[in-house]
């Protein structure tokens, strides 16, 4: 392996574990999570893997082979800067139950595309120490550490979606989590049998702005359920009152997160029936309102939207936080060239930049490899 080279290279001996946790894309329940509401995301093939070895000291030194040159030697915690910020927040975390380490990174998580490497970063990390101070911390444990490390320490006011399937997602399905309880449950997602894959559609953009929209959505919500006297958006049950009470942003924001729970609720009847060739409408309406009513879309994912439905897709949407990044599309087999093409064809005659394509297959969540 070698991420174990890398390290024994810098460190001058072996890691004492390994472990590797997954980037994940999402199948629909966007922006849901921190509403409280459903989510049904996978893990991808691609993701983090860890070489990790516990130092007594309160020293970490890092390396990425993702960032060649020298490891980086952090003696005190606001040192850490960029990527290093994922890491560094795990271990701030943990506070005392752990002192310092040896870490070295090697990622394949396709970089800009919106696939969660910050989670898998997290997370991989997380699991590494979990192990090696034998702290008895679960899936779901290391999931809110990696999403605490996120939220107070990189200052990204996520929800628990992308940490919670990097550690908690199996292989060949997929995972509904509820947000509130966080009562998990995975579902297979036999795509194969029916004939069918995910194709991703990576627009190859990112938008500067996106943790500040992130951020704002996220107050708007929390304000229109203050006005609404309800704890989340979660809980209304009146849709058509609730939106007679709120006006402007709140109001579409409200609209988005209700529907979209319900989406996610109804996927997943049509899943357990047998009838994933039916999905599609519900990924298509997923996408009209996250461009309608969230207003998270972006004219690159839009577009990939619309010309993959154009060359045969079954449905289509954005995927994740949005303004940029991925777009999902369900595609039976003998369509994904046809789709593939009409998505280059479109993005060509705009002006965009060439989307990239990668297929989608359900992965295992967080384990050890060494
Ligand atoms: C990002 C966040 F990190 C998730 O918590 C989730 O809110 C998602 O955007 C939108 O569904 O990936």
């Amino acid at each position: 392996m070698r991420v174990v080279e890398a390290f024994r290279a810098a460190f001058g001996a072996d890691p004492q574990t390994v472990w590797r946790a997954p980037g994940r894309v999402n199948l629909i329940g966007e922006h849901t999570d921190y509403n409280d509401g459903f989510v049904l995301p996978f893990a991808v093939p691609w993701g983090v893997t860890a070489a990790v070895t516990p130092r007594a000291d309160r020293t970490v030194r890092l390396l990425s082979l993702q960032s060649p040159g020298e490891p980086v030697t952090l003696a005190t915690h606001e040192e850490a800067k960029g990527w290093t910020r994922y890491v560094v927040g795990v271990l701030a975390m943990l506070g005392d139950r752990v002192a310092g380490a040896d870490i070295a990174i090697d990622g394949d998580v396709p970089q800009g595309a919106g696939l969660s490497s910050s989670a898998a970063l997290e997370v991989s990390v997380a699991a590494a120490l979990n192990d090696l101070h034998q702290l008895g911390m679960t899936p779901m444990e290391l999931a809110l550490l990696g999403q605490k490390a996120e939220n107070d320490f990189v200052g990204m006011p996520c929800g628990i979606m992308d940490q919670a399937a990097s550690a908690l997602s199996e292989e060949g399905r997929a995972l509904f989590l509820d947000c509130r309880s966080l009562a998990s449950r995975t579902i297979p997602l036999d795509l194969a049998a029916h004939g069918l894959s995910i194709l991703i559609i990576d627009t190859q953009v990112h938008h500067e702005h996106a943790g500040g929209e992130y951020a704002k959505r996220r107050a708007e919500c929390e304000s229109a359920a203050r006005k609404l006297g309800v704890p989340a958006l979660r809980d209304v049950t009146d849709l058509a009152g609730a939106l007679e009470r709120l006006s402007g942003a709140e109001r579409k924001r409200t609209m988005h997160v209700v529907t979209e729970n319900h989406r996610v609720e109804a996927l997943i009847g049509l899943l357990r029936a047998g009838a994933v060739t039916e999905i599609g409408a519900l990924l298509n309406a997923s996408h009209l309102s996250l461009r309608d009513q969230y207003e998270v879309s972006s004219p690159e994912l839009d577009l990939a939207v619309e010309a993959a439905l154009k060359g045969g897709a079954r449905g289509a949407r954005m995927t994740g936080g949005g303004f940029g990044g991925s777009a999902v599309a369900l595609v039976a087999d003998d369509r994904l060239q046809s789709v593939q093409d009409s998505v280059s064809a479109a993005y060509a005659e705009r002006g965009f930049q060439a989307p990239r394509f990668l297929p989608a297959t359900p992965a295992r969540g967080a384990h050890r490899l060494a």
